[in-house]
């Protein structure tokens, strides 16, 4: 039995315990003048909690997870499932790795007199701290941070050895249960700082849109009573706010005064003032000073301020009286060299990213992240729905009304709320996710309420059964993946009672992301649907040395490139550590790559959310529209360009209307339209006019556009000449390497093998069909056609090629039928290979970037260009991927100009690749594939939408690909 009273009470196993020794939350800024602790501690791995220390020391960096950097306990991926089997509050008594870090510090010896405090910014998931071998504190909440009074432990102008132990599993790992990589370290700074014994307990920071601003401070000593004459003054961008005597008044004559606990408040009204939202982020800064009786200073605390209401008024969320949308992303702190420990320039480059890609929200899934976070939200202008750390999804129902547990659910929001609540950016409280809904609940929404009336709360698992309902713990119907009809439904039911903002949606596992366009079209034009957060920002996948399986750790950077992992390195996913507990690639579910670079899905997102929009063309000229909320369009520059299929890209420079938001106004078309050039369209490049806090001057923006002019159909020139094909019907051409055939096959992508869409096209046998009976007949004219079976396991397909020769060249006409088992592919179209060599793709259709029939928004039709390899999305899981819609005509060619020239009948799904479907089958990852040396082209008269099935609902009905008669025809040119 250990005589060491933090091991003895044993708190890895009790719930009740949340801290022990830990001084309450507040939102004092301690930050400035602090000791930091961070940099190498020595550090030793315990096979558990109360095994003995004394085996070697090596060091581990703080911040950081030891569980990235050189120790045997790897990360391992689970996301309902517990990775063990022990049920709430027990972990593994036998393997429960536990660190213990510890280093000298020097107490500064101007700090004698002083209350002298340590900060350590994030453990998980229980922390044990001891001074000098004398037992200090505990706390749990692996992403908040705990302060521990060392007064009475250190002497100033000497030296103390602090330990911090953190101990992996806990009671408190069954409410931590999040979909992310389990890690164990400490994840944020440590530092130690130093107050007068009279200090600030807490800054509440009220400031209204009106400008009213109050700032209620808590004052406390150390020594006991509070000394006389005490008084309190603000500082607002240099102007001296003074204490309210009204509130002092009304404290004394409601007895509400205390000898140890001063309350007072500062209170002004800002006249003319700049107030704060998401798109014009204006922030002042707030000092507020504690004085002793003499005037001295004893305690400051600065805060940024942003005067801004939010309210819920019926089925609309409000800010500044505004019904804003919520265009969210659900973000994790992450990052692929050190797991969850991130730096403040890494949460810059995150929000920074999101701004330029029209995001204004962001949840914070699932847990309070760093605090700078939230400077940062402030600085940029983002909606914040601020999540408290719990999730206790494996065990959900059995903890939600557990009274054990009560204190925790508490404790989290609680903490985070007194944490958080002075950030303009935070407009909603979340109580967790993914836990069910109890009593635990209903005690943790109580607190929030009452301690701060002046933000909405919102909890899925409460609103979950009935998004009518008003009675339970959340002020917002905020469901994920909820199929947009139904979302649509309930607004127009008349039984709508809270605005609907869904917590998650559109999951962007692979190459996803299918019908966001869609959802914004019916939340834009639908009263009570306001937006959403999709899943997620990040794919979290740890960039891990193939050779020996490790994760590289810090040293990494330099070792990715747009998305890519160097030789010798891939970015690991759920069961790369050896881990058999594990749930693969659904870590892998981000709008950006590990390394940050954003997938294709952001350009339309960016578009979605584009500020300025062409409404339409009239004979008059276009009508722009300013979408935004708060702000003109004087922040923006633009540039017409005009793009003809069969000519050039004309531009133009543009000048942007005065609109308030949700005006319009027509403006005169920029160009004569040629005559000729066939079909035309109209392009708005808008860019940042001046540099923004989130990108320098000339960022685009959004690039809206508009057809002006039809495509005219394709002219076939019969020429006589001859066709040569082999005895089995295939096309003999120079520059083909495999002749174009039937292909109804794509590389299954995370949606289709969730879906379970791929389990029934490999029944089929799609993946693998059979060419046969083919037929053969010469024509007149030089023409040939070629008739052939195409045979899965259950059907056959009847594919009929007619080949003639047109100037030039070859036209192909293709006819296939499908039988009406094959209710629903991936695709029908052909599929054919090029010599190598031909690595520059330039066509005229959507683009630049990938494009998919339901995911097409934001690739404008223009002319394009290419190297196939860029073509390419190396999603995590490879997949099919790098195709592009609306694909008028291409050409494919070498660097000497020679190559192929192919146009088709009518916009059609086109990719170019070095990969056939089954290279990207046959492999787990990335950089286990070899590029052919030629082409793999596909040219689709139909693509299957890519929907969300990974997790939620599919693409919409008109996006599949049905039985019957399909067909398209091409030509085929050499350059
Ligand atoms: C939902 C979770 O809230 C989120 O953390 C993540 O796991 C997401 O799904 C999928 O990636 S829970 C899911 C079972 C609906």
């Amino acid at each position: 039995m250990t005589s060491d009273p933090l091991l003895a009470l044993r708190p890895w196993e009790a719930p009740e315990v949340t801290s022990w020794g830990r001084l309450p939350m507040n939102a004092v800024d301690r930050r400035p003048g602090a000791l930091p602790l961070d940099g190498d501690w020595r550090f030793q791995l315990l096979s558990a909690p109360d095994a003995p220390v004394g085996g070697a020391w090596s060091t581990a960096r703080v911040p950081g997870v030891w569980t990235m950097q050189d120790t045997d306990d790897l990360p391992q991926y689970t996301n309902v499932r517990m990775p063990y089997a022990e049920f709430p509050p027990l972990s593994p008594a036998y393997r429960n790795p536990t660190g213990v870090y510890e280093r000298t510090v020097d107490v500064p010896a101007e700090w004698a007199g002083r209350r002298i405090v340590l900060q350590v910014g994030a453990a998980e998931s229980v922390l044990l701290v001891h001074v000098d071998g004398r037992p200090v504190g505990v706390s749990k909440d692996s992403h908040l941070a705990a302060d521990f009074d060392l007064t009475p432990h250190v002497r100033p102008g000497e030296r103390a050895t602090v330990r911090l132990t953190v101990v992996k599993w806990s009671d408190a790992s069954h409410i931590e249960d999040q979909d992310q990589w389990w890690h164990g370290g400490i994840t944020r700074s440590v530092l130690l700082y130093a107050t007068d014994p009279l200090h600030l307990a807490d800054v509440t920071v009220r400031a209204a849109f009106s400008g009213e601003l109050r700032v209620d401070c808590r004052v406390r000593d150390t020594g006991g009573a509070l000394p006389e004459g005490w008084y309190v003054t603000g500082e607002l961008d240099g102007g001296l706010i003074a204490q309210d005597t009204e509130f002092d008044r009304a404290n004394v004559e409601d007895d509400r005064v205390s000898e140890f606990l001063g309350e007072v408040r500062l209170h002004t009204v800002v006249s003319d003032v700049r107030t704060w939202n998401a798109e014009t982020p204006e922030l002042y800064d707030l000092t507020v000073r504690l004085h002793r009786a003499d005037g001295t200073v004893a305690d400051t605390s600065c805060h940024r301020v942003g005067f801004r209401d939010v309210e819920i008024v019926g089925r609309n969320l409000l800010v500044n009286g505004e019904r804003v949308f919520i265009r969210g992303v659900n973000r994790h702190d992450f990052h692929p060299l050190t797991g969850r420990a991130v730096s403040y320039d890494d949460m810059r480059a995150d929000l920074v990213l999101l701004k330029r890609f029209g995001f204004n929200a962001i949840r914070t899934a699932h847990y309070p992240n760093d605090p700078g976070l939230l400077d940062i939200a402030d600085d940029l202008g983002f909606y914040v729905v601020d999540e408290a750390n719990i999730e206790s999804h494996d065990h959900a129902h059995e903890i939600a009304d557990d009274p054990r547990y009560l204190n925790a659910f508490v404790d989290r929001v609680s903490r985070m709320v007194l944490r958080d609540k002075n950030h303009p950016s935070v407009i909603i409280w979340s109580l967790g996710n993914e836990s069910d809904y109890g009593a635990n609940h209903d005690a943790a929404a109580g607190w929030a309420r009452r301690h701060d009336p002046s933000r909405p709360i919102q909890y899925e698992g409460a609103a979950k059964l009935d998004w009518a309902a008003t009675d339970d713990a959340s002020d917002i119907a905020c469901p994920m993946y909820a199929p947009l009809e139904d979302c649509v439904a309930h607004a127009l039911s008349g039984e709508q009672t809270r605005p609907l903002i869904q917590c998650e949606y559109s999951h962007a596992m692979g190459n996803s992301n299918g019908t966001l366009a869609d959802h914004w079209a019916a939340i834009e034009s639908t009263p009570g649907l306001q937006g959403g957060f999709i899943w997620e920002f990040w794919d979290h996948g740890i960039l891990q040395r193939v050779n020996d399986g490790r994760p590289v750790g810090r040293g990494g950077a330099g070792l990715y490139d747009n998305g890519v992992a160097a030789p010798g390195h891939r970015w690991a996913y759920g069961g790369d550590f050896g881990e058999t507990i594990h749930d693969g690639a659904f870590i892998a579910d981000g709008v950006v790559f590990p390394d940050r670079t954003p997938k294709p899905v952001m350009y339309e997102h960016r578009e979605i959310a584009a500020p300025v929009r062409i409404e339409c063309f009239k004979h008059e000229g276009i009508v722009l529209g300013n979408h935004q909320h708060f702000r003109g369009l004087d922040w923006l520059a633009g540039e017409w360009e005009l793009s003809l299929a069969e000519g050039d890209t004309l531009t133009a420079p543009a000048e942007l209307p005065d609109l308030r938001p949700g005006e319009t106004a027509v403006v005169p078309l920029p160009f004569e339209v040629p005559r000729d050039g066939g079909e035309a369209w109209l392009t708005l490049r808008v860019t940042t006019a001046r540099d923004e806090a989130w990108a320098p001057r000339g960022t685009v923006v959004c690039l809206p556009q508009v057809r002006l002019r039809e495509a005219s159909p394709l002219r076939w020139e019969n020429r006589s000449g001859t066709v040569e094909v082999d005895a089995d019907g295939l096309l003999v051409h120079p520059l083909l390497s495999a002749a174009p055939t039937l292909s109804l096959w794509r590389a299954p992508t995370d949606n289709d093998e969730l879906g379970g869409m791929a389990l029934r096209w490999r029944a089929w046998g799609l993946d693998a069909l059979v060419r046969k009976a083919v037929s053969v007949r010469e024509e007149s004219g030089g023409r040939v056609s070629v008739v052939a079976e195409y045979a899965g396991t259950v059907g056959v397909v009847r594919h009929r090629q007619v080949l003639t020769p047109v100037e030039g060249g070859i036209r192909i006409d293709e006819e296939a039928e499908l039988p009406e088992q094959f209710d629903d592919v991936a695709r029908v179209g052909s599929v054919f290979e090029t010599v190598p060599g031909l690595d520059l793709l330039e066509w005229f259709g959507q683009g630049p970037w990938e494009s998919y029939p339901d995911r097409s928004g934001g690739a404008p039709v223009g002319h394009h260009r290419v190297p196939v390899d860029e073509l390419f999305t190396p999603y995590l899981r490879p997949q099919e991927s790098g195709g592009r819609h609306g694909v008028r005509h291409f050409t494919l060619s070498a660097p000497d100009a020679t190559g192929l020239a192919i146009a088709l009948d009518e916009p059609r799904q086109v990719s170019v690749t070095h990969y056939r479907s089954e290279d990207l089958t046959a492999v787990t990852h990335h950089d286990q594939l070899t590029p052919r040396a030629g082409c793999v082209v596909h040219l689709d008269a139909a693509h299957r939408g890519l929907g969300t099935a990974s997790c939620g609902p599919d693409t919409f009905p008109s996006h599949l690909v049905t039985p019957g008669v399909h067909r398209w025809s091409w030509t085929l040119r050499v350059l």
